[in-house]
């Protein structure tokens, strides 16, 4: 345990964590720590993370979803998870993979034809200006089926899946050069680079690894393949990359483990992979000038064409002076160039150094011709000891590294040693390790806050755990990634929270600070997300129709809450059938979902989108369909029905029921009973508009918001409450009684909005609450106050509005009047009020700080009295 920790008092944690020191709250304190076990420490660690309710976090993580082929994002310090976004694979929850437009996106990731609905993901990247986050666009590599995927940070949502035509797998990839000019795809595991077959034996010969160099468009965020090319590389396994900046700018580092071109063969009585991986002592880091191989690429002259992508072959880039091989230690696993381009720094899994590599001594090596020789390729190889700057002893495992704030004075990194479970911080200048954390266990990738870019901020740093062992609660044998937080503030390294991950492995995290990220929280009404314009599909309220072209059947539809619009769709069986569907909604978080029972459909409609969703109707039948996002009260009536027929079966009508019928009489009175309730809510609706428009609602932008959907809600009326007049007029009661009930749902649904906005507008206006007064609040609504008295009002009790002004020595009345009612009950006063409400106020047994707390809120109330 940190020792200043051990040493700060109750009292002082107690602060820490925003408990008055009231001896009450101490004991209390001290109790759940009993109770709990925990340490001071621990509570300096809660204190650290806790977010409470409302709060936000500093950090925004993109963590890779393994092989979920998802990612997911969360939260730091708070470690909580904010949403998963559906990459290679199908998310239901987003529709990803169940609507039109997002089948089309995952169908761009089809290898040779082959629909694959998984991936690998490993390597998350943000998109960079001047070596910096811009808080744009995100990519993710698939090693299995070697893709890279873009995600949009408008709306977080994946907008694009390209497929490397010639590798077999990826791994170094997805890395961003500095400007998001390229992303730095690496491959892995070594395979011929056309589709053909050719025996192990031509090994040497026929297989390769490369990097491509994607050309991103960072103003549409989309890769554009066409621009792109290939790097041819040896069979060396190629691992991870990173892309040179600054001093380093327009060079890549790619590394390798299997120099020794081993093939395996243990089936043949042969050594495995891993004993002829590793038996060399060094491996090579593939240095390679992109910038000026993108040059060379433009001419047919230096490229062949394979699988429809240009390669640059080995000889050319070499004869240009483009690619070089630095020996680094046995089986290397990650490389890191540090902020200022200057350092390369690698770690090999074998070798328990770093090894910091010079960009200087690297240029000057090449000048020099400072070469040992050339590899069976003709790569020249560049002497190890001259390009090196220092290696610092480690640990066991060594795989990747950060960098902290104090990079450039202090050499600030991070490694992680996944045998030795472990966090070191050393500094890279000085190659001297400087502190050490255990993590649980066996960590891989670590994530620093923005600590791979040129602007490390610091702060944290979480440890990617492959193992949690004994963690967690026993879940049965696969257990849960261990994503631990670790705070780099201080001097020593502070293990802060586990948080377990349960989908997938996530190989790699970047972090991003918040307030560089803008999403959008609406679409522009009928947007199509992929492509950013108004959706083939898109309708407005009113333009819904069902339209037949030959067998297939498009229904143009809306849902607004709470209803679909068509309500009914008959087809014939056989039909192709394609839902358009636009959510009207413009409030926030009002979001619809979408299926059609039994046809494996499913949508997610956020506010503002438009989706398409077909499908065969190849089974007859009555199919609900609904809305499956719980949206307003009324959410379950939010539904209709897809009839399908077979036009070549006769069938037979039922018999209809006889049931009875309401008397005229009976429906005139239920009619005259919805008008009056719908007079009785239109009048609470005008109150609060009235509230709201005094107070200048319109200064605040989220009240703002939520008044100008309540308008909208309310501006439906007239158009219903016309409906049912007609129908009214012609005798049609039961007509005119249903329309008045949609006046009744759309004044229900703006009261909802209205009230909610009037609240937060009250909480804007107001003085804030003491402390004293917030837990009277909170006294006051679990003792049930609420359920008889309203402030600003009188209902079944007395307003409480000056309650305190009423009596002589009000707050002393009041208090005795709390505590022991039923002492009071014969004084004349009290006797009146209780004849006129025909209620008596209960003893609620409340204490007498209670009391006090309470007495705090009621000034409150008075001293905020205009606003009730
Ligand atoms: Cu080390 Cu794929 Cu970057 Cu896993 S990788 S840990
Ligand atoms: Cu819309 Cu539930």
């Amino acid at each position: 345990m940190n020792s200043m920790v051990k040493r700060l008092s109750l009292a002082a944690i107690g602060a820490l964590v925003g408990v008055s020191m009231v001896s009450a709250d101490n004991s209390e304190l001290e109790k759940v720590m009993k109770e709990r076990g925990l340490t001071q420490q621990d509570l300096l660690a809660a204190a650290k993370t806790y977010t409470p309710s409302g709060g936000r976090d500093k950090y925004i993580v993109f963590s890779s979803g393994g092989q979920s082929g998802q990612m997911l994002v969360y939260g730091v310090p708070s470690m909580r998870i904010l949403k998963y976004i559906g990459v290679f694979t199908p998310e239901p929850w987003q529709g990803w993979g169940y609507d039109d437009d997002t089948k089309k996106i995952l169908a761009e990731g089809k290898i040779r034809g082959k629909q694959i609905t998984w991936g690998d993901t490993h390597h998350p990247a943000l998109s960079e200006t001047n070596g910096r986050y811009d808080g744009k666009w995100l990519v993710i590599n698939d090693k299995a089926n070697p893709r890279i995927a873009v995600i949009d940070l408008n709306d977080f949502v994946t907008k694009q899946i390209v497929v490397n035509p010639l590798f077999k797998s990826d791994h170094g990839g997805a890395f961003f050069t500095p400007n998001s000019e390229y992303i730095l795809e690496a491959c892995q595991y070594a395979a011929p680079l056309d589709n053909n077959w050719h025996p192990m034996s031509e090994y040497k010969e026929t297989y390769r690894g490369g990097v491509t160099v994607w050309k991103f468009d960072p103003k549409i965020g989309r890769i554009l393949p066409d621009k792109s090319f290939t790097i041819e590389f040896p069979p060396y396994m190629q691992d991870l990359s990173d892309a040179g900046k600054e001093a380093s700018y327009g060079w890549g580092f790619t590394n390798s483990f299997n120099s020794e071109m081993y093939t395996g063969g243990i089936e043949k009585g042969l050594p495995p992979f891993e004993a002829g991986c590793s038996r060399n002592d060094t491996d090579f880091l593939h240095v390679y000038n992109w910038k000026k191989l993108a040059e060379l690429a433009k001419d047919p002259k230096n490229v062949k064409v394979i699988n429809g992508m240009r390669v640059v072959p080995i000889d050319v880039a070499v004869k240009n002076n483009a690619l070089f091989l630095i020996p680094e230690p046995k089986s290397p696993h990650g490389v890191d160039v540090s902020p200022d381009g200057k350092y390369i720094v690698v770690c090999g899994k074998l070798d328990t150094h770093a090894t910091v590599y010079s960009w200087d001594k690297i240029q000057k090596a090449i000048k020099n011709k400072d070469f040992v020789g050339k590899d069976p390729y003709g790569i020249p190889i560049i002497d190890m000891k001259k390009a090196m700057h220092c290696q610092a002893e480690l640990g066991l495992g060594p795989l990747h590294n950060q960098f902290g704030k104090h990079w450039k004075k202090q050499g600030e990194i991070y490694t992680s040693l996944y045998v030795d479970s472990q966090v070191v911080k050393w500094n890279y200048l000085t190659c001297k390790v400087e502190d050490r954390q255990n993590v649980n266990y066996n960590i891989g990738h670590l994530c620093g806050m923005e600590g791979k870019t040129e602007d490390p901020q610091g702060d944290y740093i979480i440890a990617l755990n492959k193992l949690a062992i004994d963690r967690f609660n026993e879940i049965g044998p696969l257990h849960p990634q261990n994503h631990q937080l670790i705070d780099i503030r201080g001097k020593k390294m502070q293990l802060l929270y586990d948080m377990p991950i349960p989908l997938g492995e996530p190989h790699q995290a970047v972090a991003i600070r918040a307030s560089k990220l803008k999403p959008e929280v609406r679409y522009k009404m009928g947007t199509n997300p992929f492509t950013g314009k108004p959706h083939r599909g898109k309708t407005l309220a009113g333009q819904e129709h069902i339209e037949r072209k030959g067998n297939h059947v498009y229904v143009y539809g809306t849902m607004v809450r709470s209803h679909i619009n068509p309500e009914h769709v008959n087809v014939n069986l056989g039909d192709t059938v394609t839902f358009y569907l636009t959510n009207l909604e413009r409030a926030e978080d009002e979001t619809h979902g979408f299926t059609v029972d039994q046809y494996n459909v499913h949508a997610s409609l956020e506010p503002g989108k438009t989706v398409a969703l077909t499908f065969k109707a190849d089974r007859e039948g009555v199919f609900p369909y609904y809305c499956t996002e719980f949206c307003s009260a009324l959410h379950l009536e939010m539904m209709g029905y897809l009839l399908v027929k077979d036009p070549n079966k006769h069938y037979v009508s039922a018999k209809k029921l006889k049931m009875a019928k309401m008397s005229k009489e009976q429906l005139e009175k239920e009619y005259e009973k919805i008008v009056a309730t719908n007079k009785a809510t239109d009048k609470v609706i005008q109150s609060v508009v009235k509230f709201l428009k005094e107070n200048h609602y319109e200064k605040y932008p989220v009240v703002k918001q939520l008044v100008e959907d309540a308008l909208d809600q309310y501006s439906k009326i007239p158009e219903q409450q016309k409906k049912a007049e007609e129908a009214y007029k012609k005798g049609d009661l039961e007509k005119a009684i249903l329309f008045q009930n949609m006046v009744w749902q759309y004044m229900v649904k703006t009261a909802d909005v209205g009230i909610r906005a009037r609240d937060l507008l009250v909480k804007k206006l107001a003085t804030p609450m003491s402390e004293a007064a917030r837990r009277g609040h909170e006294a006051y609504l679990e003792g049930g106050c609420n359920g008889c008295h309203v402030i600003g009002k009188v209902s079944s009790g007395p307003d409480l509005v000056g309650v305190l002004q009423r009596h002589k020595n009000g707050e002393k009345w009041v208090k005795e009047w709390i505590l022991h009612p039923e002492k009071m009950y014969n004084n004349p006063y009290i006797k009146s009020m209780t004849n006129y409400f025909n209620l008596r106020m209960p003893n609620q047994g409340m204490t007498e700080k209670q009391v006090d707390d309470i007495i705090e809120y009621l000034k409150w109330i008075d001293k905020n009295a205009n606003l009730f």
